[in-house]
């Protein structure tokens, strides 16, 4: 049975600050390393201003030519802040004590193509990043062996924690967020058009909810379905290895420097705008504005076909 979030969690997801979390999270990660035509994507001095407002990604998950990096640990960033994000809406799940949606429960499998309850949209105008992902074959061809290795601990028990979390997110992740992406009729433009300069507030409404950009995909609540099947893995990974108890993480993430990049189950995040939180989106849009560029690496575009 499909239950959609309560309206409440979404309208909690589709603030403002929530959506620049997720968007800026993604992009700068994936952009940072980049180089486009031998030039940098981010010159030193904008670097230099994305650190000093707190948002300088721990680990690049791409390289200069946008091809993931699998041992570096990003991939432990991944699966650690979209497991916050997690943490994040359970609790305000259990506040609003919703009897038919109590917690984030991901898929226990990738739905099938005709499955009953989560169809994949018929979108035949698709941009051409996002078509190959809806097809029957690319399921058969690609997700049901993505998904099949993932839980299987023989191939577990061979990775590292920070490899499985760049091997999901650049293969069945990103794929699953275009596979299930419906037409949202517009979509929100990479740079600020010549009349704004900042993300239109209009993209902030809780009907933007496209699964395909990250301003508003965790706003959807296909999202929280994949996201919860790709938390799962965690768990597999730890059964694969014989451990027991806490995550292993071998990275550690600085809880004092706001906003975190990645530390996002802070309460403040979902109570009033205080002092600290306008400071907080302050930097948002000031990251936002650094990172406004064509050429940017749309994050869920990256599809790693060289897996399995
Ligand atoms: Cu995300």
């Amino acid at each position: 049975m499909v239950t959609m979030l309560p309206p409440r969690a979404k309208l909690m997801l589709a603030l403002r600050e929530h959506r620049m979390h997720h968007v800026l999270w993604h992009t700068v990660r994936d952009n940072w390393e980049r180089e486009v035509s031998g030039q940098p994507m981010f010159s030193d001095s904008e670097k230099q201003r994305i650190r000093d407002m707190g948002w300088e990604p721990p680990r690049p998950s791409l390289n200069k030519d946008g091809v993931r990096i699998e041992n570096n640990k990003s991939g432990e960033d991944f699966l650690f802040m979209h497991r916050q994000m997690i943490l994040h809406v359970d609790t305000l799940l259990s506040e609003i004590g919703d009897a038919s949606y109590p917690k984030v429960e991901g898929w226990t499998h990738v739905p099938p193509p005709n499955d009953p309850d989560y169809p994949v949209p018929v979108w035949n105008s698709a941009p051409d990043f996002i078509k190959p992902a809806k097809t029957d074959n690319f399921y058969s061809n690609r997700m049901v062996r993505w998904e099949n290795d993932y839980s299987t601990p023989e191939y577990l028990s061979e990775l590292t924690l920070g490899q499985l979390g760049s091997r999901l997110e650049y293969t069945i992740h990103n794929a699953m967020h275009l596979r299930w992406a419906s037409d949202p009729g517009e979509e929100r433009p990479l740079v600020f058009p010549s009349n704004a300069d900042t993300i239109e507030t209009r993209w902030d409404n809780p009907s933007y909810d496209y699964l395909a950009d990250p301003y508003s995909s965790h706003v959807n609540y296909i999202f929280w379905k994949l996201h919860g099947w790709i938390d799962d893995r965690i768990n597999d990974w730890m059964r694969a290895h014989e451990i027991t108890g806490e995550v292993p993480w071998s990275v550690e993430w600085d809880k004092n420097i706001m906003p975190q990049h990645g530390l996002i189950h802070e309460p403040h995040l979902m109570a009033r705008m205080g002092d600290e939180m306008k400071d907080t989106i302050n930097r948002m849009e000031e990251v936002a504005k650094i990172v406004s560029k064509t050429d940017l690496i749309t994050p869920f575009s990256v599809i790693d076909d060289g897996i399995v």
